[in-house]
């Protein structure tokens, strides 16, 4: 018998024919001076790496997991969906109700169109906005990630940020010029750009809460207020609620800080885990889709049935359970104060951001309103701290600007062996003199 590969050779292998031997950059762990672990298997709130060493899981693959791993309820849906075939290109009973569904959970949306990746969702509400608006401009808030697509790469957060990259190449300077950036939290500037701008804003787009730069939640009056100057301004407000939505609350961001924009996206929780993104928003501005419209937008995937089955038994079985939210507020809240106590305790100082179940740490003074705020954080430092949790098998996002995903099912005992783990590893730091 062959003898079994470990993850860094899994990873020597994989870098022969895969791009930096990651199929996405933040999986590569660089930032953190680490080779990725490969995983084996995910069970509720834990992984196993192929070496066969267990972690308490906090990236949750970057946000669908809300309701754990391989949790059964959605794993008997996804096997009986497949055993009728897993896709036919032509519609299902499946993608209209859940359609239904998301449009009763999230009042602004009037209707929905099923796509395949937040990012696809994305491009989608952009190319609507225009159509809607005749403009061509849109601002985004330095630090937000709203997916890879041409445009929306500029002063992005999650693995630009990582990596220190202001955008990406191979975006046409004329493309990349229709987007303007605003610092999240500031409405002034956004107010002038309004000004200099005028009748050219197609949309403002924003993550209600800042999930790529760490978390950075809303000001408060920050939300209404971009609601407030697009609709003075005749452009459209974008929520990008492919991590809030369903995961703050089964409204999402907007329910929670009661602001209702014109179009939102989705991704994520939706697919259950599966790759699903979506595009909602007011039925006048929906239905400039086609076929209805004049919008073209396709997928051979789109609302493929293996993803709706997921996404559809995670939202009933959020639906059915509003408990959960309670719990997860709960958890992290006691996580996020463990933190402060332990940083405090070591005279390390960190600021700890939490918005729900999303939750990061900067390793600075803080408050951390901003991108330029989240970068004083000493990512040295995060480094040491990410090594020295995994060493205690706590698994976390590989990157200091990557926020922290909670499950339902984290027990009690899992949230407290992470504090401890946080107190030991902040600890470390101190005595090394970091
Ligand atoms: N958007 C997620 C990171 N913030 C994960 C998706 C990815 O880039 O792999």
């Amino acid at each position: 018998m062959s003898k079994s590969l470990t993850s860094p050779e899994w990873f020597d292998r994989a870098q022969l024919s895969i791009p930096g031997g990651v199929n996405s950059p933040v999986r590569a762990f660089r930032s953190v001076g680490q080779s990725p672990r490969f995983i084996a298997r995910g069970q509720g709130s834990h992984l196993w790496d192929e070496e066969g060493c267990e972690y308490i899981d906090f990236v949750g693959s970057w946000g669908p997991l809300i309701l754990g791993h391989a949790h059964p309820v959605v794993q008997e849906a996804i096997v009986k969906a497949a055993s009728s075939g897993w896709t036919y290109g032509a519609p299902t009973t499946g993608e209209v109700e859940l359609a239904e569904q998301i449009c009763r959970l999230v009042p602004s949306v009037e209707k929905v169109r099923l796509v395949s990746s937040g990012t696809e969702a994305v491009m989608t509400a952009i190319r609507l906005a225009r159509a809607f608006t005749g403009r061509d401009l849109i601002i985004k808030m330095d630090g937000c990630y709203h997916g890879h697509s041409d445009g929306l790469l500029v002063q992005a957060g999650s693995g630009l940020l990582t990596n220190g990259l202001p955008d990406s190449a191979g975006v046409p300077e004329g493309y990349a010029r229709l987007t303007l950036s605003c610092p999240y939290n500031d409405t002034d500037t956004l107010e002038s750009l309004f000004q200099q701008y005028p009748d050219q804003i197609a949309a403002v787009i924003v993550e209600p809460v800042a999930a790529n730069m760490g978390v950075v939640p809303p000001l408060p009056g920050f939300l209404a207020a971009l609601r407030r100057l697009t609709q003075t301004n005749g452009a459209l407000l974008v929520f990008d609620e492919v991590i809030t939505g369903f995961r703050l609350a089964l409204g999402g961001a907007q329910q929670v800080f009661s602001v209702q924009p014109d179009l939102t996206t989705f991704g994520k929780i939706i697919g259950g885990g599966l790759p699903m993104g979506a595009v909602g928003g007011k039925r006048a501005i929906m239905d400039q889709l086609a076929p209805l419209g004049p919008v073209y937008q396709a997928g051979t995937l789109s609302g493929n049935p293996l993803a709706v089955a997921a996404g559809r038994a995670t939202l009933a079985i959020l639906e059915q359970n509003p408990a959960i939210y309670l719990h997860l507020e709960q958890q992290a809240s006691w996580l996020a104060e463990q933190i402060r106590s332990a940083s405090a305790r070591n005279s390390i100082p960190v600021t700890v951001n939490r918005c729900g179940s999303l939750l990061s740490l900067f390793f600075c003074p803080g408050p951390v309103n901003h991108l330029e705020q989240a970068k004083t954080s000493r990512t040295d430092r995060f480094s040491q701290f990410f090594t020295s949790m995994l060493a205690q098998g706590i698994y976390l996002p590989p990157s200091n600007f990557e926020a922290w995903f909670l499950s339902a099912q984290h027990s009690e005992e899992d949230i407290t062996r992470t504090a401890e783990a946080c107190a030991t590893s902040l600890q470390e730091l101190n005595s090394r003199g970091m």
